[in-house]
């Protein structure tokens, strides 16, 4: 089997996908997603202008060994842009495999360790009450576990990640056809607030609601682990990314004084990135995506080294993924020893089923991966042909005096 072409589309209904389509002499194709969200044109040049060239007449079974010759072969190696590229290649490559065997990728794993994987989602709200709707609403449609996140009185737009055009459900963070917005950023302001969100959650929800919280790296570590201490006692189910990620030796000082479990890695690229806050036993979650931490051939190597120590998967599930890593990363849910949850917003529209159909689906706060072969999810040339990329930015997040801060 050879590979004879491949070629990268990027659009989407309200987001910049990008898709790569790997094709091959026997007539079966693979479908990759290297989504870098708001850097989409970088991976897709990457695919485009060094990558797919190399490809040609490889054979596509080869996935390791494509793997290693464009990790080991870059030289300048890691790094979002690269491993979104290698991470898209890769998904393509065993979705050919697994379509080829004529099975579901997860039976190439090891098959099902259970039937449906926990998925939480996102409760945003630019105020309490707001939040507290948000959460009755989820509650309403089956999950049991949401993301909390609150605008903090007196913090200009709204002090959280909370974009204006959105304000109360959906977390689409992207802001098209201008420079970033910036948004005000008081940690005082968030620490004196934010338990009495929790406590409000808890007064109304009960005890069973499984209640996840994303700091966003906002927090100084001193900070990360005061806070951590005084919600202990709200159970949450994790906190997430309380410091920047860059440093993770910060987490050592919010492990002394709190059992909060620590979910972190969206932003990491590779295993290297992961190592000592999994060695560690720095955090309970490893939040990587398939998208940019080089596919499922590399993730699957980090799940492993975190099965080693008691660290559980929490996918990173933002809209920027598209359905075709959502899949593979529900593929990966299906069979690891050590999954834990997965962060699920579908963009639910029906634009977006046209574009990727697929047999996957949500019930009861639950996400089941079908029996379809490979990954399971088809990409319509048609339909990608209504869309183009927009330029988009992430906010930029600043202290009340002006500081620049984390985002
Ligand atoms: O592109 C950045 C988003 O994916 C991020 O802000 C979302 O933190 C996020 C999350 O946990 O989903
Ligand atoms: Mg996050």
């Amino acid at each position: 089997m050879k590979i004879t072409g491949a070629e990268v589309f990027i659009g989407g209904p309200g987001k910049n996908y990008v898709t790569l389509k790997i094709k091959t002499d026997e007539g079966i194709y693979g479908l990759g997603d290297a989504t870098l969200n708001n850097r989409e044109t970088l991976p897709a040049a990457y695919l485009t202008d060094y990558l797919i060239p190399c490809l040609i007449g490889k054979d596509p079974l080869n996935s390791e060994d494509i793997w290693q010759y464009f990790y080991r072969g870059a030289y300048f190696r890691r790094g979002p842009v690269a491993m979104a590229a290698i991470g898209a290649i890769d998904m393509a490559l065993w979705d050919i495999k697994g379509k080829l065997a004529n099975l579901p990728l997860y039976q190439l794993f090891g098959g099902k360790s259970r039937e449906g994987a926990l998925v939480y989602a996102h409760a945003t709200g630019s105020n309490l009450g707001a939040l507290l709707d948000t959460i009755a609403h989820y509650q309403d449609q089956g999950y049991k576990a949401v993301r909390v996140q609150c605008g903090i009185p007196d913090m200009p737009a709204g002090g959280y990640a909370i974009p204006k055009n959105n304000e109360d459900s959906k977390h689409f963070i992207t802001q098209f056809g201008s420079l970033p917005e910036e948004e005000i950023w008081s940690t005082a302001k968030y620490l004196r607030y934010m338990p009495t969100v929790f406590e409000a959650i808890r007064e109304r929800f009960g005890n069973e609601l499984e209640i996840l919280h994303d700091v966003h790296h906002r927090l100084l570590p001193r900070e990360a682990a005061a806070f951590a201490k005084e919600i202990e006692q709200y159970k949450l189910y994790w906190m997430e990314d309380p410091t920047p990620a860059d440093d993770q030796t910060a987490l050592r000082m919010i492990r002394q004084h709190s059992t909060v479990p620590i979910a972190i890695g969206e932003v990491f690229n590779s295993l290297w990135d992961c190592k000592q806050m999994i060695e560690e036993e720095l955090i309970d979650f490893i939040r990587v995506a398939v998208t940019y931490a080089g596919g499922i051939t590399h993730v699957k190597r980090i799940v492993e080294l975190a099965a080693l120590h008691h660290v559980r998967t929490g996918f990173h599930g933002a809209p920027s993924h598209s359905p075709i890593s959502m899949a593979a990363q529900g593929h990966i849910n299906a069979w690891a020893p050590n999954f834990g949850i997965q962060e699920y917003l579908v963009l639910g529209t029906l634009e977006c089923e046209a574009l990727f159909p697929s047999q996957h689906y949500y019930k009861d706060g639950m996400f089941y991966i079908s029996d379809e072969p490979g990954l399971g999810v088809d990409f319509d040339e048609k339909e990608a042909q209504r869309y183009s990329y927009k330029r988009g930015y992430h906010p930029v997040v600043r202290l009340e005096d002006g500081t620049v801060w984390n985002y």
